[in-house]
This record gives structure tokens, sequence and C-alpha cells, in this order.
């Protein structure tokens, strides 16, 4: 585009509007409130950075200003005088970057070094990245689960990633900064929340067709409703459902619509151990689904079994071609699952 037709009050008006974006209150993904003390050690260091920029702007428009303005030239004033190649003034514009760069790069390098400390008793969970959602491991209480990172709060937690497709990127803004989740290769970060309370996660790397719907909740509890958490997790799905009824009908669809080729239900199936899609074991827990683009209620539910693709484009669930009483038993079936 021509950058003439471009420059027109419209454009501009319409550019601010994006300005305005950024004045949302209480946003989930915003980076400048910290809710613990990783994002607080990026916080100050960011604050520190902008100060420091903000100073130099000021000084280097002054300058500009001022010369534009002093030096004006008009007819009867005699050439100012010309200091190209002045050594004193070389060497001095020389220091004085390397002083500020230098006063950027020390804490800078430390916070980095500081963020990358494995911290002690730290509780570890494993971050697996699949295309588009995320899935949690804990090894040391024998749960997976999805879409939901439970834990406690006011406790470092240490998050081992890998993806198991393309490059993901793991990104909670308010507990700390973004890390890749690479194939075949182990990084890590860490996460630690003040207090009890909800935060969002973002897939930060383009990683295909439903990117933007790769999302994530952090759960941060108690530490006595985290216990009670772990315990009600390490359970299997409740198997004991009255024949007859809806929920049961919907454990059958489940059962022999293929489901149980893709999903895990702890208990209810004989073949266990890894699949492809998210374990539905304590789906019923979980406030949001798929990759946490959707919040969990019927609604949503019945337009995902109906047709998955339509809600999330490109997903590897397949449309099963349910009948509608199938969805319906399925939701309720799905709604047992505690
Ligand atoms: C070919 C594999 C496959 C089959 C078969 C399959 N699914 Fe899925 N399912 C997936 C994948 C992959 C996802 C995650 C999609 C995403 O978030 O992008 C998913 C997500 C879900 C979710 C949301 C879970 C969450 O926590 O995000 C539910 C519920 C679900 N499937 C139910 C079912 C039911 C019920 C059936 C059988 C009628 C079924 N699926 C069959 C692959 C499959
Ligand atoms: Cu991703």
């Amino acid at each position: 585009m021509h950058i003439k037709k471009f420059l027109k009050p419209k454009n501009f008006i319409l550019c601010s509007f994006l300005f305005i974006t950024a004045c949302i209150e209480d946003a989930p993904l915003d980076s400048l409130s910290p809710a613990g003390p990783y994002a607080r050690t990026i916080d100050e260091l960011f604050w520190l950075t902008f100060w420091i920029a903000v100073v130099i702007f000021f000084i280097v428009q002054g300058a500009l200003l001022f010369s534009v303005f002093y030096f004006k030239d008009s007819p009867d004033k005699p050439e100012p005088k010309q200091i190209h190649g002045n050594n004193f003034l070389e060497i001095l514009w020389t220091i004085i970057p390397v002083i500020i760069l230098a006063s950027i790069a020390v804490p800078t390098v430390r916070t980095i070094f500081d963020l990358a400390r494995e911290p002690e008793d730290a509780l570890k969970i494993e971050v697996i990245g699949h295309q588009w959602w995320f899935e949690y491991k804990y090894p040391d209480y024998g749960i997976t689960t999805a879409n939901v990172l439970v834990i406690p709060e006011d406790t470092p937690i240490r998050l081992e990633m890998w993806s198991n497709d393309v490059l993901h990127n793991y990104w909670v803004p308010k507990l700390n900064g973004k890390r890749y989740l690479v194939p075949g290769q182990k990084t890590y970060l860490n996460l630690h929340a003040d207090n009890a309370e909800e935060f969002w996660a973002q897939c930060g790397e383009y990683c295909g067709l439903s990117h933007s719907k790769m999302r994530g909740r952090v759960l941060s509890m108690s530490e006595s409703d985290f216990d009670a958490w772990v315990i009600n997790e390490q359970k299997n799905a409740d198997n004991t459902l009255s024949e007859g009824s809806l929920a049961y009908e919907g454990q059958q669809v489940y059962l022999n619509a293929g489901c149980t080729q893709c999903h895990v239900i702890g208990g209810v199936w004989d073949v266990q151990g890894e699949r492809i899609a998210p374990n539905l074991t304590h789906f019923g827990n979980r406030n949001v689904f798929a990759g946490a683009a959707l919040k969990n209620n019927s609604e949503n539910l019945t337009k995902w079994l109906a047709n998955p693709a339509e809600l999330k484009p490109g997903t590897f669930m397949p449309n099963l071609e349910l009948t509608e009483r199938e969805i319906e038993a399925l939701i309720e079936y799905l709604g047992t699952l505690k």
C-alpha cells in the first residue's frame, strides 16, 4: 500500500483503538500484574529497563530539539563550530552507551539465572504440548490431567516440559515468562503463585490451525484443597452406574463409539496407558475443555461432540456421527466423572 494512502485521519483513529485495548482492567493474560515471585522478578527488571529508556528518550529528544532550534540556519548567522573527529566527544559517547547497556545487562543476566535455578522442595509436574491442548502429569502422585493445571498456593512448582508434535510454548503471564515445548527435548519452567487464584495460560508459539485456541488454566488452591484434589484425582472413575440410567447409556456409547481409541477413563476400560487425547477420568471437575477454549457446559459439549472441528478447526478428534440421543447420554455420563 502506498504510504500516503495510509496516512489518513480515519486510519489514525482506527489505530488508536489498538492502544485503547491495552487499557482493559483485569485482563487475564496481563504480564504487568505479576502474582508470584518469578513474575515479580521479571516485572522489576521490566520497570528498571523502562525507566532507564524513558530518561534516555527525553535526554536524546531534548538534545535533538535543542540542536534543531539553537543551530537553526539564518542568513546572518556564522557557521557553528564543527566537532567532527573530536576525540574527547567520540570517547564520551562511546562510554555512555557502554554504561547504559551494562546497567541493563547486569540485572538482566542475574534475572535469567535466578529464573532458571531449580527451586528447593519444588513440586514436579510434567507439561506435554499437543495440537491443541496441554497435558499435565504429576509423577509423584501418578496423576494425568489436561487443560487445568492444579497447584498448591505459595509453593514452588518445577515444570518439566516437552512436546508431542510441533513446537509449542507455555506461558502463564501472571506467573512467569514463556518457555518452549520442544519435541524430543526437555525444557524447564518454574511457577509460584502467591494466593489461591485462577490464572490463564496461552500457547505462545504458532503451532497450526487452532493455535489461538490452545489455552490453559492454572488453578492455585490452598494446601488442604490441593491435598483433597490429589486424593480424588488418584481414584478411578465411579463405575457403579445403575443400568438403565442415562449416564449408564452414555458409558455404553463411550465404550462402543470408538472414544477409547484415543481417550482414557481410569477404571472403565482395561487398556490403560498412553493415549493421544485428554484423560477424561475427572473431566466433570474441569471448568474448561478443548485446550481451555470452551467452558465446560452442556451447550458447548453438545456442539463439540456433534462436530469438534467446527469449534476447533483441524482438531484430531473426529466427527463420530453421533445421534442426538447418544450425545445427550454422553454428556450425562461425562458429568458423572468427578
Ligand atoms: C481419534 C481420536 C479421538 C476419538 C476417537 C475421540 N476423541 Fe475426544 N478428543 C480427541 C482429541 C485429540 C481431543 C483434544 C482436542 C483439542 O483440544 O484440540 C479430544 C477432546 C475431547 C473432549 C474434551 C476433553 C478436554 O478435557 O479437553 C471430550 C469431552 C471428548 N474428546 C470426548 C470424546 C468422546 C465422548 C468420544 C467418543 C464419542 C471421543 N472424544 C472420541 C481425540 C479423540
Ligand atoms: Cu501450541
